[in-house]
């Protein structure tokens, strides 16, 4: 393959870095030498990893810790960043519980709704003013698979994901006329701590998810997210939808084939 590194030297903003396909972009970006601010509420996780990756990649890797619906602390992260930021990479989110919409948990629907889209929204707003002004921003939001079909037990997560999407496309409208750049990456089944948030610790069932079925990995992802960034100024990828090759849609999954 004959690319072009254009990473090298520049500054990207990861939210959810501490595990999953967050944590596996920045170790691809970081290779690519291209300058770190990672994010996540799991303190040790973040500082052992960015340690890890300043000692074995020449870059620069800031980190903070904080939960992304409390908008005071996305505030003071935004106000504490001292370099211009090229890439943001909105990808902390989740998943908490299957239930139906006549038996759901409230808390549940409310820490999906603050985190995936309340969240990504405060990290949005409180950085594109900066990257308007420099001019060349590019912001990349993690969808989903349930962001473009709705499943049963899905009812809400879902509707965060359509959430992400739409907010994804207005983006992109409200930046027309700038060089920033807007994309979305909406994965099918991937195996990270995805489906044990999901179950809150209940790893057997997290492992069913998967049973019988090859899942993407986080670095099948990260691939795809660095090659987005990766793309000559004036390409502008909107949206990428992966599966698994045994899966076919939110809930076509062949097992054991
Ligand atoms: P992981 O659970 O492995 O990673 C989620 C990341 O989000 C963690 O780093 C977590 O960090 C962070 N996070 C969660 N809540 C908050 C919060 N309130 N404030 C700050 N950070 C938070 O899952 P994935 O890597 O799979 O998920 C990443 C994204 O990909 C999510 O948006 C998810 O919806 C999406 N996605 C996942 C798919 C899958 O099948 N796995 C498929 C399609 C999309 P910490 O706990 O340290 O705060
Ligand atoms: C995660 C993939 O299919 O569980 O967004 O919604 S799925």
């Amino acid at each position: 393959m004959n690319e072009s590194n254009r990473l090298k030297g520049k500054w990207a903003v990861i939210t959810g870095a501490t595990s999953g396909i967050g944590k596996s972009a920045a170790k691809l970006f970081a290779e690519a030498g291209c300058n770190l601010i990672l994010t996540g509420r799991r303190e040790e996780r973040l500082s052992d990893f960015a340690k890890e990756l300043k000692s074995n990649f020449q870059v620069q890797c800031d980190t903070s810790v904080f939960d992304v619906r409390d908008r005071t602390a996305c505030s003071d992260f935004v106000d504490s960043i001292s370099h211009p930021v090229d890439i943001l990479i909105n990808n902390a989110g989740l998943a908490v519980g299957t239930d139906p919409v006549d038996a759901g948990d409230f808390d549940d629907w409310d820490r999906m709704i603050d985190t995936n889209v309340k969240g990504l929204l405060n990290i949005t707003r409180l950085m594109t003013p900066s990257m308007k002004k420099h001019g060349s921003g590019h912001i990349i939001n993690i969808g989903s698979i349930a962001g473009h079909e709705a499943y049963p037990g899905g009812v809400v997560y879902c509707a965060t994901k359509h959430a992400v999407h739409a907010i994804t496309q207005s983006m992109k409208k409200d930046l027309h006329g700038t060089n920033n750049r807007v994309s979305e990456v909406s994965p099918g089944l991937v195996e990270t701590e995805f489906s044990n948030v999901r179950f809150k610790g209940d790893d057997n069932r997290a492992d069913d998810v998967y049973k019988g079925m090859k899942p993407l990995t986080a670095l099948d992802i990260a691939e795809i997210v660095q090659f987005i960034a990766n793309r000559p100024d004036h390409v502008n990828i909107m949206d990428v939808v992966v599966f698994p090759v045994q899966q076919s849609s939110a809930t076509m999954i062949d097992r054991n084939s």
